[in-house]
């Protein structure tokens, strides 16, 4: 037999993960109907992929006690912003501060925080840009502010996060100079080919021929 007082703390975990699914729902519409229409005016589709998750329990926990905060449902409301998470693949590097600045500029979207890992890289060579963002969801009897954190970044920028996640990253690893220094290498050529990618690009546009999609 359950406890009645773990029962119901599981049941409100659970309610509060539905909460963040919808908020990620909602602000990935957004994301979908601002790709739609640029795909539409540009001929071009700024957005390749959008990929979400709600953290994981054990995540949440993790985090909790890494930044020695109480292991409660308020304390994961109230101290952690990135519960729900939604990732941005874009194509060109100036698709990035597009749609994030399109994402924002909506009247329902409260702006909470901005990291800019693009202008100001961690000093490993990850790079993204990070938002934490607040908007409304409806629900049957309440309106609720809820926190989303958007990472956006090129496909070359999460091809190299993906497999610095996969060799090293919150592992027991043991630090060696020369893993770090050939990942950092990769992601400073990751960075100029992003560069060098939107320069033919737009030198492409400045000869006034349009950059079709692929039939
Ligand atoms: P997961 O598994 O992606 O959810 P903190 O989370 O405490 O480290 P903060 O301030 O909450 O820091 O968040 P920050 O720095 O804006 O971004 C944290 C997230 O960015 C991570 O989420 C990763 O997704 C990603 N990230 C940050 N640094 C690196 C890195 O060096 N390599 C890779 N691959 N990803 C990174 P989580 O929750 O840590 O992990």
């Amino acid at each position: 037999q359950i406890p009645e007082e773990i029962h119901e703390m599981a049941q409100k975990f659970q309610e509060a993960m539905m909460m963040y699914t919808c908020a990620i729902r909602e602000v990935k519409t957004k994301l979908e109907v601002l790709n739609d229409e640029l795909s539409v005016k540009n001929r071009r589709n700024p957005i390749e992929v959008i990929k979400s998750r709600v953290k994981k329990p054990k995540s949440i926990v993790e985090k909790l006690k890494r930044r020695g905060l109480p292991l409660t449902l308020d304390s994961i409301v109230n101290n952690l912003d990135d519960v729900a998470g939604i990732r941005v693949i874009c194509s060109f590097l100036d698709d990035i501060y597009e749609v994030a600045d399109m994402l924002t500029r909506q009247d329902d979207v409260k702006l909470i925080a901005v990291k800019d890992y693009i202008k100001k890289p961690k000093e490993n060579g990850y790079r993204s840009y990070h938002l934490i963002i607040e908007i409304p969801v409806f629900f049957s009897e309440k309106k609720q502010p809820m926190r989303v954190e958007v990472q956006i970044r090129t496909i070359a920028m999460d091809f190299w996060a993906s497999l610095d996640h996969q060799l090293k990253y919150k592992k027991d690893f043991i630090d060696s100079d020369d893993v770090e220094r050939q990942l950092k290498e990769c992601a400073d050529v990751i960075a100029n080919t992003d560069q060098q990618m939107l320069n033919i690009r737009q030198s492409i546009e400045s000869r006034g021929i349009e950059v079709r999609k692929p039939r």
